[in-house]
């Protein structure tokens, strides 16, 4: 069963004026579709190599595979992470275990954006639960699969790649963070994520 791009949980123009309306639409119907089409190729031609029993391109078939699987499963959770109305701050279990893991909301959120803000070319900050340390981390990926620390489950993702933001942000990439950050975040899906990661 080959894989599909969602829908998105809102119409293209709900997060304005913090997220606009061609800048969603581009994103998620160009580029997130993009990832759902390079990994169903990847697994074709993952399928076609048993099949035939010749592993030749294994090596390349492979990047693709990490990198169009990963850009497919950072965006579906990105949209899902956002709502109209979204920011403000976290309650209950997810607050409480962010105050344990940083010292309080204010740390890890100048933690979350200093590390997003200084991610180097194209890529993400990531927020994740990593199952055996029983930890919260806040990590910098580049491109969609680079730098991870293996183990994590992401909870909370920002995608810092120029298409996603440049339309409206330019090169101000803080500004985008920010109002992310700010006005965004869904923070009921972070903490419904992170009790799924943590069952
Ligand atoms: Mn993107």
């Amino acid at each position: 069963m080959a894989h599909q791009l969602p829908d998105l949980p809102y119409a293209y123009d709900a997060l304005e004026p913090y997220y606009d309306k061609q800048t969603v639409e581009l994103h998620h119907d160009k580029h997130h579709a993009g990832y759902v089409k390079g990994l169903n190729t990847a697994l074709e031609k993952l399928e076609a190599a048993r099949t035939s029993g010749d592993f030749g391109a294994i090596k390349a078939i492979e990047k693709e595979l990490a990198f169009h699987g990963s850009g497919h499963a950072l965006h579906t959770m990105f949209w899902n992470n956002m709502k109209p109305g979204g920011g403000g701050e976290p309650t209950g279990a997810l607050k409480d275990q962010i105050d344990k893991d940083f010292g309080s909301f204010d740390a890890f959120k100048k933690h979350f954006l200093a590390a997003t803000n200084g991610v180097e070319g194209s890529g993400w900050g990531i927020l994740g639960w990593h199952r055996e340390w029983q930890t919260l981390l806040v990590t910098q990926c580049e491109i969609h699969q680079n730098l991870t620390v293996q183990g994590i489950v992401p909870i909370l993702v920002c995608d810092v790649w120029e298409h996603a933001y440049y339309l409206k942000y330019q090169n101000k990439r803080p500004e985008w963070t920010g109002a992310f950050m700010d006005n965004l975040v869904n923070w009921d899906d972070v903490a419904k994520n992170l009790e799924a990661a943590k069952s």
